[in-house]
């Protein structure tokens, strides 16, 4: 057995005779095991048990409240809709004491989730058809929750996708230059500093109330949706750690740049980078597909704009983190956060060249659903006129 997995098994009601606990090496910030069980029958039962990375997430208990609240208000969504909720939401396992998590003696925290068979996640899209099902998949997700009362959530993470606040630490990393790396990085600084004024759009906008504060994923990764090994489809969102009150931009464009780079996060060859309109456009697609009847006009606007804005975020910190010596995100090599920002950096300035391109996408989305749902309307209407014209007949 895995040695951090000692001691941490016993503590979850999982049913059946523990064989083995394999780490699962993804995810830049939690530790990740799959388990499995010898069940009463023979057959077999599997398990994810996650360590909650605790210097991340300082209040681990809130952020289980949080997932829990989450998870059950889908659960019963799903099953309104006559659907499956034991793929399409995530069913934690409870402890022995009837909590959702566990601290252990060394002071880590554990929670753990039925596995989800005949569905695998990617890093980077194999198919256009798999963007439009993860489009669909966050677009549902969103939907889902959009009458979950975002207050109700505690803060996971406190200014999470507060780029201005981002910005400050960053300027003060550059300062500090705590690893000696300053010198290194000129380039990628100026970089940063020359977009300064794309920084506070989206917070600006939150604030003076233009767009809605709703209940967002804020981390949607494209390898944060399980796809359906037969049918392709986006069954589950996972990763509900960030779950928090935000914009729908930050989900719409944090997914964009990691679901239509034809690159890898943190591929070496800067030439291989690009974004992909054909996923750009399949993305939009799905995701519009399930959210335009509720996003605002200003939501909509600004959809291609937040794909620039979070990749730039996100460049920025990988590069501060790299500035600061490696100190939040787990790294394999010693440059390998140099080479994140990278990629994010030239994928955003080839986000900023297609900007009119992706707007325009965006309209002929919005336009296809208006239409559809207008004629939706009138054959409504049409249906109407005839039950009124059968009944005074
Ligand atoms: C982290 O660990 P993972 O992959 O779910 C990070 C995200 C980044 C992502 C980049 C809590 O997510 O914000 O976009 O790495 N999560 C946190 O790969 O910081
Ligand atoms: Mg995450």
């Amino acid at each position: 057995m895995e040695s951090a997995l000692e001691g941490v098994i016993n503590h979850f009601a999982f049913s059946g005779e523990f064989i083995r606990g394999e780490s699962l090496k993804c995810g830049n910030i939690n530790d990740t095991y799959i388990t499995t069980f010898k069940g009463e029958n023979g057959q077999t039962n599997t398990y994810i048990l996650q360590r909650i990375n605790h210097n991340v997430f300082k209040e681990p208990n809130n952020l289980m409240e949080n997932v829990m609240a989450i998870t059950r208000h889908i659960r019963k969504k799903v099953i309104k809709e006559g659907g499956n909720p034991a793929r399409e939401t995530l069913n934690f396992v409870p402890t022995l004491d009837g909590k959702y998590i566990y601290k252990c003696k060394n002071g880590n925290y554990w929670r753990a989730y039925n596995y989800i068979d005949g569905v695998r996640t990617y890093q980077v899209a194999e198919n256009p058809l798999h963007v439009y099902n993860a489009g669909k998949a966050f677009g549902r997700f969103q939907k889902l929750l959009s009458d979950f009362p975002a207050h109700n959530l505690h803060v996971t993470i406190p200014d999470f996708h507060h780029t201005p606040k981002r910005y400050k630490f960053f300027l003060d990393s550059v300062k500090n230059d705590a690893a000696g790396r300053v010198e290194k990085v000129k380039e990628e600084i100026e970089f940063v500093k020359e977009r300064e004024n794309k920084l506070p759009v989206l917070v600006d906008l939150l604030d003076s109330g233009e767009l809605p504060l709703r209940v967002t994923h804020n981390d949607t990764k494209f390898n944060n949706v399980l796809i359906d090994d037969i049918s392709g489809e986006g069954v589950c969102v996972i990763d509900l750690d960030t779950v928090m009150p935000g914009t729908s931009l930050y989900d719409f464009g944090d997914s964009i740049r990691s679901g239509a780079n034809t690159a890898e996060e943190d591929e070496k060859d800067l030439s291989k980078v690009s974004l992909d309109m054909v996923l750009f456009e399949e993305y939009t697609r799905g995701f519009l597909e399930m959210t335009y009847d509720f996003l605002n006009p200003v939501e909509i606007e600004n959809l291609p704009f937040s794909a620039i804005l979070i990749t730039l975020e996100l460049g920025m910190r990988f590069l501060t983190d790299y500035i600061n010596g490696d100190v939040y995100f787990k790294t394999r090599y010693e440059n390998h956060n140099l080479d994140r920002a990278r990629v994010q950096f030239k994928l955003a300035a080839d986000m900023e060249e297609k900007y009119n391109r992706m707007t325009e996408i965006v309209q002929k989305y919005v336009k296809k659903n208006r239409g559809k749902n207008l004629m939706h309307e009138s054959k409504q209407s049409t249906k109407r006129e005839s039950i009124r014209t059968y009944n005074l007949a």
